[in-house]
């Protein structure tokens, strides 16, 4: 009987502090700004894949929680193609190799958490397609290398070849080999600090990322500013604050950035939008909490989609989620959210 190969590995969702949006070259999806995220638990939001080959397969094929889809969109048939390439390096300088690249692959991918949702699932789901094949193909390049061709599959999933505190470099070069994922800070370089994320909504969104970004960059003046003016420097404050471990500085610039990006939403023509209310009612009660503490302690971002992720450090947590789940539970008008999705995933 024919053998078969196979290796799995998971990917963690990443969720933007500093966000990407708007490409410059749409097909080798380099962005148009530096991006920043923090990964979360794998525990509670990951994809896991396990990647297999034989020379039996009759063709690729992918399955994505337990359902049949295409692996052959341009973005996938790239990031398979770049894999089968370093492969091939391999078996060349190594006769005695079997030839994986030669066989057909059969991917099994599962999420635990709603697909496309705002839930950055592309970027997890890219991430461990990407690592899966790695391992597999027993691939010498580094997380950094990989992230270039993660992002060809899904820009933000290149964050997710990291754990913890993670900066796309926006690169300079035409052919984006400089476009890559690096590591700010490990996981356990910050211990204390949480997230949660409040599911408003785990509906698909009105306008997925890739259309709406586009939109944006054609038709908002405000965004010219923002990637001239604004992202270049709080990239760089951003990366300090995380290095230092400064809090509220690290929340106040995570905040600004969801404003300023669901800004450049708005300023887009059609507008776009992906807060809702229930989204609006988070923002205004994390600044009242803020202002009523006298200092920082909750930041708010949101994604494409009106799904809320709270940041916050461990010593406050009791503060922070004690008042979302006395608002979200009693407060007559207001959405009521599921509480069991404010269990943190601690990061
Ligand atoms: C981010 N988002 O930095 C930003 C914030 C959404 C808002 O990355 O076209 O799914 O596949 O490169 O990566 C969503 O965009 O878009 C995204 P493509 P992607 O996380």
């Amino acid at each position: 009987m024919a053998k078969i190969y196979y290796a799995s590995r998971t990917a963690p969702v990443n969720i933007a502090t500093l966000k990407y949006w708007g490409k410059r070259d749409k097909d080798l999806n380099l962005p148009t700004n530096s991006s920043i995220s923090v990964t979360l638990s794998q525990k509670d939001l990951r994809t896991l894949t396990t990647a297999s080959c034989s020379e039996v397969f009759e063709k690729d094929e992918l399955w994505l929680n337990g359902q049949s889809h295409s692996l052959d969109t341009p973005r996938t048939q790239q990031c398979l193609s770049d894999l089968r390439k370093y492969r091939e390096e391999l078996e060349a300088r190594d006769e005695s190799l079997p030839k994986l690249s030669k066989m057909h692959l059969h991917i099994v991918s599962e999420n635990n958490f709603p697909t496309a949702a705002g839930l950055a699932s592309s970027a997890a789901g890219f991430a461990a397609l990407i690592s899966a094949i790695a391992k597999l193909y027993e691939l010498p390049q580094t997380a950094s290398d990989l992230s270039k061709i993660a992002r060809k599959g899904s820009g933000s999933a290149c964050r997710s070849l990291f754990g913890g505190y993670v900066a796309w470099e926006m690169g300079e070069l035409e052919n984006g080999e400089d476009s890559k994922a690096v590591e700010v800070a490990p996981l356990s370089h910050w211990p204390d600090m949480k997230a949660c994320i409040l599911v408003v909504s785990d509906d698909k969104k009105d306008v997925p990322s890739t259309s709406g970004m586009q939109l944006t960059v054609k038709t908002s003046p405000l965004f010219q500013h923002r990637i001239e003016k604004v992202v270049p420097q709080r990239f760089e404050e951003m990366k300090k604050s995380i290095v230092e471990k400064n809090f509220p500085l690290f929340a106040e610039l995570t905040m600004k950035d969801s404003n300023s990006f669901h800004a450049t939403c708005l300023d887009s023509y059609p507008p776009i939008f992906y807060l809702n209310d229930t989204s609006k009612r988070i923002i205004k009660l994390i600044n009242l909490l803020n202002d009523s503490v006298g200092e920082i302690i909750a930041a708010y971002t949101y994604d494409a989609g009106p799904n809320a992720v709270i940041y916050y450090e461990q010593k406050n947590e009791s503060r922070v989620l004690g008042l979302l789940h006395a608002v979200f539970k009693s407060v007559d008008g207001w959405q009521k959210i599921d509480v069991k999705s404010l269990t943190p995933p601690s990061i």
